[in-house]
């Protein structure tokens, strides 16, 4: 039987979401489009051939005909979401993060150990991305031996209006504090953030730099730079001690012309990782199937130290200083 999926929120992401569900997810029905604006829910329903299009999340959620939801509403309201559909039983794939307060995880985190097992999978798509899985396999061979720095930039092509230094540390960098707990297999201990000279920190898409420390001693630095201008751009060099391994961009072709080469970049995030969201689905989709959590995919565990870092990284940039970070006790639901 085809697992029936509802789609909450159908912005930029629900959309995307919507169309992977519709034309790339062999087994599985888009039923449900469902957003605030009925104009939006309409418009993605019906260009992805939804069964039904809707208003009201939570009535989406309980829905007899809804068997697994995708979040992807604006980024306040995916614990809550998230907990409603655990109340009503269902498997959650949230995009990231999921929420910008730790103690709001760990709400989440004590919900799933109070039912005795996983329904939400994080949105951290990067760990499927192809690049950064040969990164983290490459590194685990031991043939370079141990890990000790990694770098990382993501660069946007213009921030949104309302993206001031602070988003930069709780939308953005989230993927590169989620994506270098992934590669190292390591948690962050420490957090110190600066702002290029002249900058104004509550301006739209003020560039940040991260210097982050692991309980491995490795150090990962992370500029976030929203108002690039020139593309999307995100890459990233592990520093090992007998080599490196960079992520290559991929780019299908290379033009020539007036004495130049180049390739071309895309104007938002989904073309770069097309691909790991498809295989992040797909794996949502066998989730469903099976309740075995996928390997690579975050859980709420790994939300919640995210949230952590976040929090300390805009504490760090409010005061001017490095902000060390603890974590609760992990319960065992989340042992790998
Ligand atoms: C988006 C999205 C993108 C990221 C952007 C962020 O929400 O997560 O992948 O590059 O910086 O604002």
């Amino acid at each position: 039987m085809s697992i029936r999926i509802a789609i909450i929120g159908a912005g930029i992401m629900g959309a995307d979401h919507a169309r992977i569900v519709a034309e790339d997810l062999p087994g599985a029905n888009l039923q449900v489009v469902c957003d605030a604006s009925p104009e939006r829910a309409r418009k993605v329903a019906q260009a992805f051939g939804a069964t039904d299009a809707a208003t009201d999340p939570l009535e989406t959620i309980r829905r007899s005909d809804v068997d697994a939801l995708v979040i992807a509403s604006p980024d306040e309201t995916h614990a809550p979401l998230s907990l409603a559909a655990i109340e009503a039983g269902k498997p959650v794939l949230c995009e990231k993060p999921l929420s910008q307060s730790a103690k709001e995880c760990l709400g989440v985190i004590e919900a799933e150990v109070e039912r005795g097992r996983r329904f939400v999978q994080l949105g951290f798509m990067r760990r499927f991305d192809p690049s950064y899985r040969d990164m983290k396999a490459a590194l685990d061979d031991g043939s370079l031996g141990r890990a000790i720095m990694m770098h990382n930039f993501h660069r946007n092509v213009e921030a949104p209006a309302n993206f001031t230094g602070q988003m930069a540390i709780t939308n953005s960098a989230p993927h590169e504090f989620d994506v270098s707990r992934f590669v190292l297999g390591a948690d962050h201990t420490a957090i110190s953030v600066f702002q290029p000279g002249g900058v104004d920190a509550s301006k739209t898409g003020a560039p940040v730099f991260m210097v982050l420390e692991t309980d491995r001693g490795q150090l990962v630095n992370v500029e976030i730079n929203n108002n690039a201008a020139y593309g999307y751009d995100v890459r990233g060099e592990l520093v090992c001690e007998k080599g490196s391994i960079f992520l290559n961009v991929p780019a299908t072709t290379r033009q020539n012309g007036a004495l130049m080469a180049f390739e071309r970049y895309a104007s938002d995030w989904r073309p770069r990782f097309a691909e790991a969201y498809r295989l992040q689905d797909k794996a949502f989709l066998h989730f469903v199937r099976t309740a075995e959590f996928p390997a690579v995919a975050a859980d709420v565990w790994d939300g919640y130290c995210t949230a952590l870092v976040a929090e300390a990284g805009v504490k760090a940039l409010k005061e001017g200083r490095r902000v060390t970070i603890t974590r609760a006790e992990k319960p065992s639901l989340y042992d790998r």
